[in-house]
């Protein structure tokens, strides 16, 4: 610091230097002034500034401040994730519907082509009526044995299945069997004494095991083959 007393002081003084000058009996009193009359010096220049000050110490912290805006805008959405594991097998579903309907006489089984002829046996039995109206609704035919090759043809069918009916009919003029052209037979394979229209109704004939026929009730239910 300046030891040299600051100019403000001087001029906080010079006011009472003045009124101790006017007023001599006060620095009488006092005897601490001088007695002089002279006037003041001028006053001298001012003093350099002093140097700053130390920096303060760190205030205390402020108060926490107001809560901000919630933000607007979402974030994208990210990559899908990795597909888990196979979940168990389910139950065994209910069954299905029937599916549709096949053609009755449609259904043949053991299909074997002979020349020109392409033979199959019906599926299911039934008397004479029922398994001619099979083959007919297929556009086929009763199958008749023109000869002995033919004739082994039916005995390997029956084999199969069983017993057959043959396709001829002696109901429009009894004795005098003939195939479902109305043809009377060019070819028989009767068994020993057959036909002998037994109980005088015996309009139709089945097969038997050793390819021999045998004239027969047209009621019993047997398998018979069509031609087509
Ligand atoms: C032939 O048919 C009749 C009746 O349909 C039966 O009684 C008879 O046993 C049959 N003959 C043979 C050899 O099967
Ligand atoms: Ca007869
Ligand atoms: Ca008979």
């Amino acid at each position: 610091m300046n030891s040299t007393p600051p100019p403000q002081l001087l001029l906080l003084v010079l006011p009472f230097l003045l009124l101790l000058q006017t007023w001599p009996s006060l620095a009488e009193e006092k005897q601490i002034l001088p007695s002089c009359t002279g006037y003041p010096g001028i006053p001298g220049s001012p003093g350099n500034n002093g140097l700053p000050g130390r920096d303060g110490r760190d205030g205390n912290e402020g108060r926490e401040g107001a809560k901000g805006e919630k933000g607007k805008t979402k974030g994208l959405q990210g990559p899908p994730g990795k597909s888990g594991p196979s979940g168990e097998m389910g139950l065994k579903g209910e069954k299905g519907d029937p599916g549709p309907v096949g053609i009755p006489g449609f259904t043949f089984i053991y299909w074997t082509a002979h020349k020109h002829k392409l033979l199959a046996v019906t599926h299911t039995k039934g008397n004479f009526e029922n398994v001619l109206k099979l083959c007919r609704e297929a556009e086929g035919l009763m199958f008749y044995p023109e000869d002995e090759e033919e004739n082994s043809i039916l005995q390997s069918f029956h084999r199969k299945v069983g017993i057959l009916y043959v396709g001829a009919t002696d109901a429009k003029t009894e004795g005098t069997f003939m195939d479902l052209n109305n043809k009377p037979l060019s070819f028989t394979k009767w068994k020993a004494g057959e036909p002998n229209n037994a109980g005088g109704n015996e309009n139709c004939i089945h097969t038997l095991d050793n390819g021999e026929w045998n004239d027969t009730s047209c009621n019993g239910e047997f398998y018979t083959v069509c031609q087509f």
